[in-house]
């Protein structure tokens, strides 16, 4: 029903929804026929929905490796959130992750649903991951070593400055960015990023997450998680739960708008990063998370519902997406586009305008000076705004159609 409503509010989704749907239906088609492939492509699929489809589009080679480093990272990732496991159990774990992969015969129960069976039937991700080239193992062996690493030290350890809060962001997504652009390299398609540039791509997605799962991860059972650094909390609330009762709402939305500002840091390297590359394939996988984080950081800016429920893109929106990225230009006018929808909900009562001002004008300046803006009407928000003044149209037109034809009958009466 909800989904309904939101297609009949923007009819102009329904289109690339169901292209979208297609295309999942046709990648689902595509799934390997080897026992072991297909376990890790239909888990991929279970893990990262839409996601999924533009790692499907990738070369095989490449498309492999993708799919086994996203899932090992997933299965990691999986370790670290179980908070039911003992400390003492998890951080070993962590710390030899990267040498599980190795071993066909090595499982670890934890998780829930979907988690819970890739942690069960890991046998099947090494299985797959000792038939990728040696490039590509060695790149993925590195990243989960550090990584695991990297978890397993803040595990004992709250994210207390804004140091710790790029460390750890570092960990579980900057190397993430660096393990990435080793496999394009390993590719043959892609020079190899600046590590700086590749740590930015994925520091600006796990804030995004963070700022976005900031109630899913407070209200953690059977202990919360908490990944807001306290050098910006602190200057509003006396404990980051405080954030989430109504009393607080103001401070609330401050805090909030002060993470939001410290995410927006890293959007000119993402440019840059994205701007270098070559291949068609490696390009979209690229830019759609970048473009959906973008779009939710302009959605939470100001909202207060990031602490009382799910803030997310509408489905549509996120189809339009993957439907329509395909070069620069779409991204230099999503981001464009984006940061002018989060530009007016600056309150300039807010402790940090002056700051998320210059942010989001150093953004469009840098969007503005890759010299496409005039060429190009946005491919999201007008459409949007097109679309919306075509409904009021539609709308008076059949208020007219019911008015004259109860005229009539009165007038026949
Ligand atoms: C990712 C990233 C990702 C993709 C492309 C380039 C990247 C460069 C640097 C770092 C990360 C990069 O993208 C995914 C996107 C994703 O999984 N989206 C989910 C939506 C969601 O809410 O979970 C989906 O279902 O579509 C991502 O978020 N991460 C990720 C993990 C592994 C790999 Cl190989 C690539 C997770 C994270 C923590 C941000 C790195």
């Amino acid at each position: 029903m909800g989904s309904l409503a939101a297609v009949l509010r923007h009819p102009d989704d329904l289109y690339p929804l169901l292209r979208l749907k297609m295309a999942s239906r046709q990648a689902e088609k595509q799934i390997p026929s080897e026992p072991h492939w297909a376990f890790c492509y239909s888990m991929l699929h279970k893990v990262s929905r839409s996601f999924a489809l533009v790692i499907q589009q990738l070369g095989t080679d490449l498309r492999n490796a993708v799919c086994i480093f996203y899932l090992v990272l997933r299965a990691l990732d999986t370790v670290e959130d179980d908070t039911s496991i003992p400390t003492d159990v998890k951080v070993p774990i962590l710390i030899a992750f990267h040498r599980h992969v190795y071993d066909r015969e090595w499982h670890f129960s934890c998780g829930t649903k979907e988690y819970k069976v890739l942690m069960d039937q890991f046998h099947h991700v090494s299985t797959a991951f000792l038939e990728l080239g040696k490039g590509y193992q060695d790149a993925i062996e590195d990243i989960t070593k550090r990584m695991g690493a990297g978890m397993a030290k803040f595990i004992c350890k709250e994210v207390e400055s804004i140091d710790d809060y790029d460390e750890y962001c570092y960990y579980v997504a900057g190397l993430v960015g660096l393990g990435l652009s080793k496999l394009f390299y390993a590719s043959g398609t892609e020079d190899l990023a600046p590590d700086s540039l590749s740590n930015s791509m994925g520091l600006f997605l796990q804030k995004t997450n963070i700022i976005r799962d900031y109630l899913e991860d407070i209200n953690e059972i059977p202990k919360c998680r908490m990944f807001w650094p306290r050098e910006i909390w602190s200057k509003y609330v006396n404990k980051l739960e405080d954030l989430k009762y109504e009393e607080n709402s103001d401070k609330a939305v401050q805090c909030l708008n002060d993470m939001v500002t410290n995410a927006l840091m890293h959007v000119e390297d993402c440019l840059k990063y994205m701007s270098a590359l070559r291949d068609h394939a490696i390009f979209r996988f690229c830019a759609i998370p970048q473009i959906m984080a973008i779009g939710t950081l302009a959605l939470c800016y100001n909202n207060i519902e990031v602490f009382r429920g799910v803030v997310k893109m509408r489905r549509g929106l996120t189809a339009k997406v993957i439907d329509r990225t395909n070069n620069m230009t779409d991204v230099y006018l999503a981001f464009y586009d984006f940061s002018n929808i989060l530009k007016p909900k600056i309150n300039k009562n807010d402790p940090n305008a002056t700051k998320t001002l210059s942010r989001v004008e150093a953004i469009q300046k840098a969007c503005m000076d890759s010299g496409v803006l005039n060429k190009r009407k946005s491919y999201i928000i007008q459409s949007e705004l097109r679309y919306s003044s075509t409904m009021i149209v539609i709308f008076f037109i059949i208020l007219a159609i019911i008015f004259s034809y109860l005229s009539s009958t009165r007038a026949s009466k």
